[in-house]
């Protein structure tokens, strides 16, 4: 259920590569033992490990990577503009979504009690921060209806990287339940079309 990962496997699937995956248990803080570290010292998933050993960590490092090596279909747009647009909207739909999402989920969920931060140990949850991050989650929306009332997609007319985060996000606010606003026409629109591509059943 964790988004991050998720965001690695439908853009690998939306690539029609299949690239073998382990299962890291968050839950259980697998991420925060010896075995897992020694990978990556940020505790965090998904992190793609080359036949060399060597660790990409961060769904967007990684999701630019592999668009480098198999450009088709392009998620990264295809022109200087369009790369920049994706991957400035990529970050809205992480710093405005996604936080925001988490502060509200993370903050209320009591077997994290010691784990309010990800990838690391010791910090308190702050149940006053569940607050912000559902305000946050309404801002979102409100913004992300209106980013997409300009184009069919969230970084413009094309599908990429930064759709495959939108709609990972709201899938992942459905756990703070949180779901699009019923006018959010746009919105819903997109989400339908997205939602329903083969490649994003991961
Ligand atoms: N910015 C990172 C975020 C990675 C992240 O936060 N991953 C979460 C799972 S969705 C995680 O590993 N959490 C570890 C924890 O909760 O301790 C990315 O893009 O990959």
């Amino acid at each position: 259920m964790a988004p991050n990962p998720r965001r690695a496997r439908i853009f690998f699937k939306e690539k029609g590569l299949d690239i073998p995956s382990i299962e890291v248990d968050l839950f259980g803080g697998e991420n925060l033992k010896e075995d897992y570290l020694s990978k990556t010292i940020w505790g965090l998933c998904p992190a793609l490990e080359l036949d060399d050993g060597t660790i990409i960590s961060e769904a967007p490092a990684i999701c630019s990577y592999i668009n480098d090596l198999h450009p088709e279909p392009p998620l990264l747009g295809t022109t200087p503009l369009e790369r920049a647009q994706v991957i400035s909207c990529d970050r809205h739909m992480e710093n405005s979504g996604m936080q925001s999402v988490i502060y509200a989920f993370r903050n209320g969920y009591k077997d994290f009690a010691l784990r309010g931060v990800g990838g690391r140990e010791g910090d308190k949850i702050i149940p006053e921060l569940i607050e912000r991050g559902r305000n946050g989650i309404k801002i979102f929306f409100k913004r992300l209806e209106k980013q997409l009332s300009n184009a069919e997609y969230i970084a413009g007319n094309f599908y990429s990287m930064a759709d495959i985060t939108g709609l990972v996000v709201i899938d992942f606010a459905k756990f703070a339940e949180f779901s699009i606003p019923s006018n959010n026409i746009n919105t819903l629109k997109w989400y339908e079309k997205v939602a329903s591509r083969p490649g994003t059943q991961v």
